[in-house]
């Protein structure tokens, strides 16, 4: 300690004529960081650009959502996300300010000044993210009531059945219309794609409310669609009940995403959001050709 002293107080008391003044060295530091910073923020934002984000409405990863519910959930992502990078930036920004602006320098081994028991400052930290916290769970909260809402007057509602390994759509008042996965069960050792004869297809309008009631006749399955940010336990003894309003048409792949046993991965379908006219023509179509397979309408979503 003494010996720190000493080179402290020879520091200050015989100053090198050749090196910068204390008064200096801040802003002729504070340069080379400018110059430093630049071509960092260059990369980082045209590493954004050529990655392809979407600046008008980024969802980092998310859909967008096709469904009204959808898009609820990929704001609520959005603003959590963009939440996370501000404090990221600002925490990041002040640990890389702190190594630059007081890394030890060449022949200064002075020890900076200490600090202790800022109140002010503690207070501060533990309030802004209790802050940011709160708000966080009460659009999650909002959100949530907006998604698992069945409030809305639905136009149609499907019977959905998960089992060992395909899914049945049944629908309500359509004169017995129900889809399956093709009879003889999961197509094993078939290349697994969205084959139209294979995997059934939920087809629902676009700009109306589908009910889903979902059940499971043996263990548990997950009902996902990624186009709507959305699934669901089809669990046994439990019937979960939901509402999708699309608001664009196409045709989406979707999928059990609950492992559910050896063919697990079978589990496929798509789901067709069409205009009300298709949707009628189609439904209507399907209550004369019962005996029929079900007619599909080409994936345009990967
Ligand atoms: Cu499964």
């Amino acid at each position: 300690m003494a010996n720190l002293h000493a080179v402290s107080q020879r520091t200050l008391r015989d100053p090198d004529p050749s090196r910068p003044s204390r008064l200096e060295r801040p802003a002729r530091a504070a340069a080379r960081a400018r110059h430093r910073i630049a071509p960092i923020a260059i990369v980082a934002v045209l590493a954004v650009a050529l990655g392809g984000c979407n600046f008008a409405w980024p969802t980092f990863g998310l859909d967008h959502g096709y469904d009204v519910q959808g898009q609820e959930t990929a704001k609520l992502w959005s603003g959590m996300f963009m939440t996370g990078l501000f404090v990221a930036a600002i925490v990041w920004g002040l640990i890389f300010w702190c190594v630059l602006r007081y890394r030890r320098r060449k022949g200064d081994d002075s020890i900076p000044r200490q600090f202790q028991e800022h109140y002010a400052l503690e207070i501060t930290y533990t309030i802004i993210p209790l802050v940011i916290v709160i708000i966080i769970f009460v659009f999650t909260v909002l959100t949530e009531n907006e998604v698992d809402s069945v409030s809305h007057p639905a136009e149609v509602t499907v019977n959905v059945t998960g089992y060992q390994w395909g899914w049945i759509f049944q629908y309500e008042n359509a004169g017995g219309v129900t889809v399956q996965t093709a009879a003889g069960g999961a197509p094993h050792g078939r290349p697994s794609s969205y084959d139209a004869g294979v995997y059934p297809q939920l087809v629902i309008p676009e700009g109306a409310t589908t009910k889903i009631i979902l059940k499971s006749d043996d263990v548990i399955h997950d009902f996902y669609v990624h186009a709507f940010n959305f699934d669901r336990f089809a669990q046994p003894g439990v019937t979960n009940v939901f509402e999708f309003t699309p608001n664009e048409t196409g045709v989406y792949p979707a999928q059990c995403s609950e492992y559910c046993g050896l063919y697990h991965s079978e589990m496929l379908f798509s789901v067709a959001v069409v205009t009300q006219t298709q949707y009628h023509q189609w439904l209507t179509y399907q209550e004369h050709h019962l005996n029929q397979p079900p007619t599909h309408f080409a994936l345009t979503q990967q």
